[in-house]
């Protein structure tokens, strides 16, 4: 029997709720052409929610073409940009009635907190969309004097046909980071979501529809990532892909997207250095040091997941640390209300996080807490805390993607600088001190795409986001990703006669 197009679902907070399993093309749910289709699964019971329909390369062909399409049509080419603006707030108000749909959901299929889900990633998809909806008719070019025989200016364009690959980790925020600065530059879109996390984002695709939004504008496919992710990526008729996931697929994608020299934007992973001089707030040390490692199961591409702890106060810090993450990081089934911390995504994840733990003692780091799994049932794994690493073992080097940091202490500013840049990556950095003028000094240095000085990981839609080094390419969220959706046209007008 095969798929049909939507699921009746109850969650297991006991939300009833219709799930749309097709993918949206055109503004309507449709079946794969070759009826493939992915399981998606529950990580605190490893039980599967649904099946979905699974993108494949013809699939991306038809969305592509659906975008192409939408792209080239008044409807939405011509369309006044106030009207795109209020197309984009209609939708934030949708969001928002439907917060506790898409936060059950995110839930549900990731394993995150109904209430981060809820209250953090949907609320600041609901923010962002407003705030780009306020970008969508305040979108400038310049004109430049270069003498009185010609007029020379420049219109700010969309790119025009964006694929969108996103990752699991936020499945509805990633959606929205992505959505948000491309349409409100009049782009037209294929979001392929990640496999393990298909489901908020097709939610998602009735509600593009219920605002009102040009059949094509918005098209969401999921799929695997060698099938429809790679379709995607090496399409001839799209002009654009932005990646959020790992560096690894980051490169492949660069490669497949050179075929017809795609305009690319890239946040990829990272293993982000966190500077604790003596002389910070320790108390605000501790607990912004944990956030920033812990929050999100540890599964945050900008996680401060080497901590570096200034001599003097070193044993101090791990004991005060051990204790905050003791009494925060309380595990549990994601609709528990006193969880912090729900299961791993996958199985793959938790596997691949409990053999770095296990690497991480044999290399002969000293496990202060965790190291365990929680349970017998569900993705569930101590946050772990691991001292005296040093900075050739490869839990110091490689991104582990859970709740597991690495602290060693350091003697000097010059030292920690030094070793905090010795990283293939550079995505973000947080340095501690009470010391402003070694703070705006550790922040110029230090190699990162972004730095918080006294906190970590506390990022707005309003402030750019993304990485140097092989943590990627370009920047999100802010006016910064304006640019990223946007090609400028320069234009000449002979105002005079010579030639
Ligand atoms: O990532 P992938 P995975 C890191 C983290 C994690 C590791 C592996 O360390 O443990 O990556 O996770 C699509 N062409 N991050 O395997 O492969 C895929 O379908 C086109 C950091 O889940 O990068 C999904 O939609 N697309 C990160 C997306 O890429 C392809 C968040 C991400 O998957 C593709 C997630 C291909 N050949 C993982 N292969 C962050 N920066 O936040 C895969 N995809």
């Amino acid at each position: 029997m095969s798929l049909p197009l939507q699921v009746e679902l109850t969650a297991p907070n006991g939300l009833k709720y219709t799930q749309p399993v097709g993918l949206f093309i055109n503004n309507e749910f449709v079946k794969a052409k070759n009826g493939g289709t992915l399981e998606t699964i529950y990580p605190a019971e490893e039980s599967v929610i649904t099946s979905v329909y699974a993108a494949e390369k013809e699939d991306v062909d038809a969305a592509v073409e659906a975008a192409r399409a939408a792209y080239e049509n008044p409807n939405w080419s011509s369309i006044d940009p106030y009207e795109r603006s209020r197309l984009m707030s209609k939708l934030a108000d949708l969001v928002e009635r439907d917060r506790h749909i898409l936060g059950t959901i995110d839930a549900w299929d990731n394993g995150k907190p109904y209430s981060v889900a809820a209250n953090e990633d949907v609320e600041e998809v609901i923010r962002l969309l407003r705030y780009y909806a306020g970008w969508a008719d305040k979108l400038y070019g310049k004109t430049i004097d270069v003498g009185p025989q010609k007029l020379a200016y420049t219109l700010h364009q969309p790119v025009g046909v964006c694929g969108q690959i996103i990752p699991w980790n936020y499945p509805l925020l990633m959606a929205g980071w992505k959505l948000g600065p491309a349409l409100a530059t009049g782009n037209t879109i294929i979001l392929k979501t990640a496999e393990q996390t298909p489901l908020s984002a097709l939610y998602l695709g009735n509600l593009i529809k219920e605002a009102g939004f040009p059949p094509g504008v918005v098209n969401i496919i999921s799929g695997y990532g060698k099938t429809a992710g790679a379709a995607l990526a090496s399409h001839d008729d799209v002009d654009k892909i932005a990646f959020t996931g790992s560096t690894m697929t980051g490169s492949i994608i660069m490669k497949a997207a050179a075929v017809n020299l795609k305009n690319i934007t890239l946040e990829t992973g990272g293993k982000s250095p966190n500077i604790v001089f003596a002389d910070a707030d320790i108390d605000q040390a501790v607990k912004w040091s944990h956030f920033g490692i812990m929050g999100n199961m540890g599964q945050v591409c900008s996680a401060t997941s080497r901590i570096y702890v200034e001599s003097s106060i070193y044993e101090d810090f791990i004991k005060r640390f051990k204790e905050h993450t003791k009494t925060l990081s309380v595990v549990d089934h994601p609709f528990s209300e006193t969880c912090y911390q729900g299961p791993q995504v996958t199985k793959q994840q938790f596997d691949k996080i409990q053999q770095y733990i296990e690497t991480g003692k044999s290399e002969g780091a000293r496990l202060v807490a965790g190291g365990e799994r929680v349970g017998e049932k569900g993705f569930f794994i101590e946050p772990t805390i691991f001292a005296d690493v040093k900075d050739d073992m490869t839990i110091s080097k490689e991104e582990i993607f859970g709740p597991v940091v690495v602290i060693s202490s350091f003697e000097t500013e010059k030292e920690v600088i030094k070793r905090a840049n010795s990283s293939t990556y550079g995505l973000a950095a947080s340095v501690f001190t009470e010391n402003l003028k070694k703070a705006h000094r550790v922040a110029a240095k230090v190699h990162a795409g972004m730095v918080w000085i006294n906190s970590s990981n506390d990022s707005h839609y309003a402030i750019p986001f993304g990485g140097v080094k092989q943590s990627g390419i370009g920047r999100e969220l802010g006016d910064y990703a304006l640019q990223a959706y946007t090609q400028v046209k320069a234009v000449h007008v002979n105002l005079g006669n010579d030639l």
